[in-house]
């Protein structure tokens, strides 16, 4: 792209200047940052260009990824990584007196997720483009991603978040491939001559969906796949109709305000499924309009309908896109003119669906009258769908009430998107081994007896490209000095770095560029809370969603814990910690707000009070994004991964952080699994119940919190302390709702009975950290053993199991 620095700085200089119509001495940082990006962007487009007609005449198949969330954060860093001239442009821009960071600070993330499901979608972009996989994502350009977190008094705020204000440098709007969607009226039916069934709409709203496109950059700028997300517009001839019959009522703006509202915000919740007619509206739309043109795309090449799916994958990333069944079966019969057999095969043999979580209040159910009223011919297909689903279960076991009940679509008045994602699909993946076997044994144990050979598991993956060589260059710098580049590649050759696990050198080297990424981190929490932290602390590390199952709260409490020690004894020798938090709280899940408001009550006890604030630090910090991420990460020695077992479904932050160096704090649950094994028992701390354990708690309902409190004096104490007078209740009731979730509700989550066992593996943390020695040692561990969770690995399965899909040849090499 740049041949060299000089080069580089050419264009940019020229670029810049001519695009502001300032000398380079004038122009701003934004400025700079703009100009840059332009330059990148059109430097992308041949290639983008390439990537696009290698994979539409290479006759291979392509994969459409439908998410309701991408997770995208700040695509410039990325980007110049990928097309291998982030030196040449960093060294140029110093010359020039500007400092790349800076410059990538001015760009917005890209928002458009809550948490793990949506950063999980971008990774595997990242790698699909990355492994020369002809791979999209398919998604929604809502305007305001996820609100922008302030505190108010220890409070969370949610502003919105406007991220396309500046105009967003990565999307180019493309007109000609708009589609309508239609939405509600009634359908009427006819025979035609011959004697087949016809549907036509009256008085339906159609909307016009307008995709804009973000080029996804490969490694090594491989290939550039797409991401396309799909904005809500007024449509022109509904435009002109409405506006003569309201016109008069002078209603006319506040219509076409209805109509883009399908695209204006992301719902803030991970968690619970709201049943909000906005988001179906929402999740149709996007299922409708990208099933469209993917439509359009494959008639282009001219080949019989039998042949779709095997050029056509089309994955359902949650059941949030579920609609993609009955959707296509529309567009397959009322559109194209099949037979129902023939449809219901070509969708079954193009869709899969993975599954994220077992939480029972996450999983998406809709009224029937609501997707009834809001798309009625789509619901006539899905009470077709069940009806010949439940035929068939009859068939095969009849009489057998019971299980026709349990797994049927449509039951007790809603429809379960779980169940027609399954039944419409020929492969559903869990996203851990534990997880695919609850999912096995329990969630979904029925319809794993009806059809085992669709169930698979996929362990979640992360990209090594942001993760550590973007978010880390200095431990990126070292593996290569010492390994080689082949790791970049191939991130399972981090496992030479075993070979220095007993290298002294090596281990200092490594300590010092944690101690470096702390002194940063220190610098950053500075500059933006005021709270000086001590880069010799171990840095003890939350990030994640807000939720009760994830146990904030137990850190909390044992952060109280650590208070009570230390003011009942200020001599105690205690390793001084930073305990760090990243975390949203959904703006109706009231629990989660409470608990971002007892740890920054917290904070404001121990970070002032003198017997504390020398060996004890607590910063959480504002709005946690992928940005945000990327600073914490680095800096980190221990990863909290305490969710309560066989509820955290994989976690994705828990192989980020073992990839830069911190050990794992964490239960047996999701991926943490995985990691134990991979770096063996004495590279990680484990505590607390197994999910075995927990499920069966859960079955016998045995558990008694109470107890728990009655005789165990230090529990008392810190429960005690969210009731009565405390440092932290200042004798109000503000903590009163933790209490009585962990007492009058019976801890749903087993904080209290897994509480001693979390001290003490916190303890021997203590102790461990100050064996410096060792401690590196148990950190190169997790690194190295890292690269088996590269989203290349993930994607690479994905690939093989579940859609078919293998590498295409670009054009030219
Ligand atoms: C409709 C409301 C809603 C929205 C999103 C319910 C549930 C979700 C997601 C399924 C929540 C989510 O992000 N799940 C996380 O997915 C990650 C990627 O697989 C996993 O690593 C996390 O364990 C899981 O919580």
């Amino acid at each position: 792209m740049f041949s060299s620095k000089e080069e580089f700085k050419e264009v940019f200089v020229k670029n810049l200047e001519s695009e502001t119509g300032k000398t380079k001495d004038q122009a701003t940082e934004q400025d700079a940052y703009r100009a840059l990006s332009h330059l990148v962007r059109e430097r992308l487009l041949q290639k983008w260009k390439e990537t696009e007609q290698a994979y539409q005449t290479s006759g291979k198949k392509q994969v459409y990824y439908f998410s309701m969330e991408f997770l995208m954060g700040r695509l410039l860093g990325n980007n110049l990584l990928n097309m291998g001239v982030l030196n040449v442009v960093e060294e140029g821009l110093m010359d020039l007196g500007l400092t790349l960071p800076i410059l990538e600070e001015k760009e917005a993330d890209a928002g458009l997720g809550n948490g793990g499901l949506g950063r999980l979608a971008a990774c595997f972009l990242d790698s699909l483009a990355s492994l020369r996989l002809a791979g999209h994502g398919v998604g929604l350009r809502y305007r305001n991603g996820m609100f922008t977190q302030r505190f108010v008094n220890g409070q969370q705020v949610e502003l919105p978040d406007h991220w396309l204000q500046d105009g967003y440098m990565w999307e180019v709007r493309r007109d000609e491939a708009a589609v309508e969607v239609q939405f509600g009226g009634e359908i009427e039916s006819y025979e035609d001559k011959d004697g087949d069934l016809h549907f036509t709409y009256k008085n339906s709203q159609s909307i016009r969906a307008v995709p804009y496109d973000l080029p996804v950059v490969g490694y090594e700028e491989k290939s550039v796949n797409t991401l396309r997300l799909w904005s809500a517009e007024p449509a022109e001839e509904d435009l002109l109709n409405k506006a003569q019959i309201e016109q008069a009522h002078g209603n006319f703006i506040g219509h076409q305000r209805d109509l883009e509202e399908i695209t204006s915000f992301l719902y803030p919740d991970d968690s619970h499924e709201e049943g909000k007619k906005l988001r179906l509206k929402q999740e149709y739309f996007l299922v409708s309009a990208g099933l469209q043109s993917i439509i359009a795309q494959f008639e282009e090449l001219d080949l019989p309908w039998t042949d779709f799916s095997e050029r056509v994958a089309l994955h359902i990333n949650d059941t949030h896109p579920a609609l993609i069944v009955p959707e296509l079966m529309r567009i397959f019969m009322d559109v194209k003119g099949l037979g129902w057999e023939e449809a219901w095969s070509i969708t079954q043999s193009s869709v899969s669906y993975t599954n994220h979580t077992t939480l029972s209040e996450a999983l998406e159910t809709w009224p029937v009258d609501v997707i009834r009223t809001l798309v009625p011919r789509i619901f006539m297909i899905i009470e077709e769908i069940n009806e010949r689903f439940c035929q068939s279960l009859w068939e095969q076991d009849p009489g057998d009430f019971d299980r026709i009940a349990q797994l049927a679509i449509i039951a007790d008045g809603t429809v379960k998107m779980a169940h027609l994602s399954i039944v419409g699909s020929h492969s559903v993946n869990g996203v851990a081994r534990l997880h695919t076997d609850i999912l096995k044994k329990r969630e979904m144990k029925a319809f794993y007896e009806a059809f085992p050979e669709r169930f698979n598991n996929k362990t979640n993956g992360i990209t090594h490209r942001r993760w550590l060589l973007h978010a880390n260059p200095s431990l990126s710098e070292l593996i290569t000095n010492t390994v080689g580049e082949g790791w970049k590649r191939q991130p399972n050759r981090m496992k030479e770095l075993l070979a220095y696990r007993e290298d002294g050198t090596f281990l200092d080297e490594l300590h010092q560029i944690k101690q470096q990424n702390k002194v940063n981190l220190a610098q950053w929490i500075e500059k933006d809370h005021g709270i000086a932290v001590n880069p010799d602390s171990i840095f003890d590390v939350h990030i994640k969603r807000l939720h009760g199952y994830k146990r904030q709260l137990l850190n909390a409490l044992h952060i109280m814990h650590l208070y009570n020690e230390l003011k009942a004894n200020p001599s105690k020798e205690m390793t001084p910690r930073t305990f760090i938090f990243g975390a949203k709280a959904a703006p109706g899940y009231y629990f989660a707000k409470k608990v971002i408001k007892l740890i920054n009550t917290i904070a404001e006890v121990v970070n002032h009070d003198p017997d504390t604030k020398d060996t004890i630090k607590v910063v959480f910090m504002e709005d946690y994004s992928v940005s945000l991420a990327e600073k914490i990460i680095p800096a980190t020695n221990v990863s909290e991964q305490i969710s309560t077992a066989s509820k955290e479904a994989s976690g994705t932050g828990n192989m980020k952080l073992m990839m830069n160096g911190a050990l794992t704090l964490g239960t047996m649950d999701g991926a943490n699994v995985e990691i134990h094994e991979a770096v063996g028992n004495d590279a990680i701390y484990t505590f607390g119940l197994s999910s075995e354990e927990v499920l069966s708690y859960y079955q016998t309902g045995i558990y008694d919190a109470m107890e728990m409190y009655n005789h165990d004096k230090r529990i008392r104490r810190v429960v005690d302390q969210l009731y009565h007078y405390s440092p932290f209740s200042k004798g109000d009731t503000t903590f009163h709702e933790l209490y009585h979730a962990l007492i009058t509700h019976n801890d749903e989550y087993f904080l209290l009975k897994d509480f001693n066992s979390y001290v003490a593996a916190q303890e021997e943390i203590s102790h461990d950290y100050l064996n410096q020695r060792k401690w590196n040692e148990m950190s190169l561990l997790n690194i190295a053993h890292s690269g088996a969770f590269s989203s290349d690995y993930t994607i690479q399965n994905y690939a093989d199991d579940i859609w078919k899909i293998s590498e295409a040849k670009m054009l030219n090499g």
